[in-house]
């Protein structure tokens, strides 16, 4: 399927996915048809672009009357393969791709696909980081916020590509078969869309289904359900080359660990003499989990032929993402930070473990049907109080034992209780585990509306 002016293409969904899709295959002189669920008086500005590019909208409803004409369907991540709007096309044998699958189909140059529970966005553009200070041409998107599609479309054959990519988006693959393929890790997320953690897992899974010997793969062997996929437990699933990093020093099976604070790399697993590739101390980024997300990076930039000697550099001056663990102010010997990008109880842990000093956390949200009791168990070890917000707030309260527990309704209201039970020196952490959407716009929106609380709280305290 080469997507020109010989197909009819049904885009599902016309959020940022589908907009750029639409414009992309109408480009290629695809005939497209769009429809979303949305009541249409919230789609104007999506019908208007569908229209701009030489699309039509089709209303859910009236889908029969072009549904014989159909070739193939794009899906959005946001809508699963079980919605009734996409059972109608398969029902008439038109193949559903997503939207990563269209983009590597049209895509000329190799691609780094980088997938997990957690540290997808931290990881994939670090890599893209790595390409540029290397010198190389790269295109960094898919998941991160800005389609894969759009990506892809300008990328030339001597380019790379790095793309992070979800569970949701990896569901509907066929061909996808990353250079590269990155597995950070897997932990309990998306429960609400998957029966199981074996289907979430298996979903992740996608990611290397489709590579051979001359494509490589990255796994972290510290993660269990990760670790399990080494050729020598047994599983023989991954046919890709196998390159794994641990946290612990030295491990015959590594490519990459952690030794007397620094990361070295030894090409041939297990190799007595290792690179040392940087110290631990030049890692412009918080916890440990960020190391591990470091070491990711490091072995899908060898893996595609940056030079080692030059990664350092690369490491060194990145600049941390906001929403990650983002320090946002200092005020009377309190650090505020920001780390509203962690939507579930994994990275919610992670972040509570990344100081050495106490922690006044900020969490709750909308839930994802994950279970909350290893995170209260962590918060009983490291914080001095939580203030729970949001829909989770009193799922996640059952599972605190000793650790001081407040309410508060808004953010407004939790950044000034946080800084009430904060004394000199501790880290007020707004660290949710949850999705945002029950109070927020999005997880930016309560990043922000967290900053912008703790600035107002700064101002007030400096008028007096
Ligand atoms: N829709 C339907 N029916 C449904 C579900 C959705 O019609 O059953 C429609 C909605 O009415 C809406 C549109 O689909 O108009 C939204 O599509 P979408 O949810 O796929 O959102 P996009 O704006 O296209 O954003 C998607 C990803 N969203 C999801 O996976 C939910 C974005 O990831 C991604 O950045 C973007 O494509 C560009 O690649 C966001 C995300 O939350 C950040 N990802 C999850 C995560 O990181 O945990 C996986
Ligand atoms: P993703 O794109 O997978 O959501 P991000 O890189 O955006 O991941 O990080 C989101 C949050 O997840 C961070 O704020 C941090 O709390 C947490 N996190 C990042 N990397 C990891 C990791 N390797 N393991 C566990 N938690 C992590």
């Amino acid at each position: 399927m080469n997507f020109d002016a010989r197909e009819t293409a049904l885009v599902i969904g016309l959020g940022r996915s589908g907009q750029s899709t639409v414009e992309v295959l109408r480009r290629r002189g695809v005939t497209v048809y769009a429809t979303d669920e949305k009541p249409q008086r919230e789609l104007a500005v999506a019908i208007a672009g569908v229209r701009a590019s030489g699309g039509t909208f089709v209303d859910p409803g009236d889908l029969n009357a072009v549904l014989p004409q159909l070739t193939v369907a794009v899906l959005s991540p946001g809508v699963p393969l079980t919605n009734a709007l996409v059972r109608r096309v398969q029902d008439r044998n038109v193949p559903v791709f997503s939207e990563v699958e269209v983009a590597y189909r049209l895509c000329r140059a190799p691609i780094v696909a980088v997938t997990g529970t957690k540290g997808k966005s931290t990881t994939t553009s670090l890599i893209g980081h790595l390409f540029r200070t290397c010198g190389r041409t790269v295109h960094v998107g898919g998941n991160i916020g800005n389609p894969l599609i759009r990506e892809v479309v300008d990328a030339g054959p001597d380019d790379w590509v790095v793309a992070e990519v979800s569970s949701f988006q990896l569901e509907s693959i066929r061909s996808f078969k990353p250079r590269v393929a990155v597995l950070l890790n897997l932990s309990p997320d998306h429960l609400d869309r998957y029966y199981s953690m074996d289907e979430y897992a298996e979903a992740k899974f996608r990611i290397f289904a489709n590579q051979s010997l001359q494509d490589a793969f990255v796994g972290n062997l510290d993660d269990e359900r990760v670790s399990a996929l080494h050729w020598q437990n047994g599983e023989g699933r991954v046919a890709a080359r196998q390159l794994w990093y641990t946290m612990r020093h030295r491990h015959e099976r590594a490519t990459m660990y952690l030794r007397d604070g620094s990361l070295l790399y030894a090409p041939i697993a297990g190799d007595p003499r290792p690179l040392q590739i940087l110290r631990r101390d030049e890692i412009p980024l918080a916890g440990e989990h960020n190391v591990q997300n470091v070491m990711a990076a490091l072995l899908a930039a060898l893996a595609a032929g940056l030079e080692p000697h030059r990664l350092r550099a690369g490491v060194a001056s990145f600049v941390p993402m906001a929403h990650r663990l983002q320090p946002v102010a200092d005020i009377a010997g309190v650090l505020y930070v920001d780390d509203s990008k962690a939507t579930n109880p994994g990275s919610a842990i992670a972040a509570l473990h990344a100081y050495d000093r106490p922690v006044v956390l900020i969490a709750g949200g909308k839930p994802k049907n994950t279970e909350f009791a290893e995170m209260g168990r962590a918060i009983d070890r490291r914080a001095r109080a939580a203030v729970l917000i949001g829909e989770a707030a009193a799922e996640i309260a059952r599972f605190v034992e000793n650790a001081p527990v407040l309410r508060a309704a808004s953010m407004e209201e939790a950044v000034a209780l946080a800084s009430g039970r904060a004394v000199a020196g501790d880290v007020v952490l707004l660290s949710p585990g949850c999705a945002s959407f029950d109070m927020f716009a999005s997880a930016e929106d309560r990043g922000e509306r967290f900053a912008a609380a703790v600035c107002a709280m700064r101002e007030a305290a400096g008028a007096q």
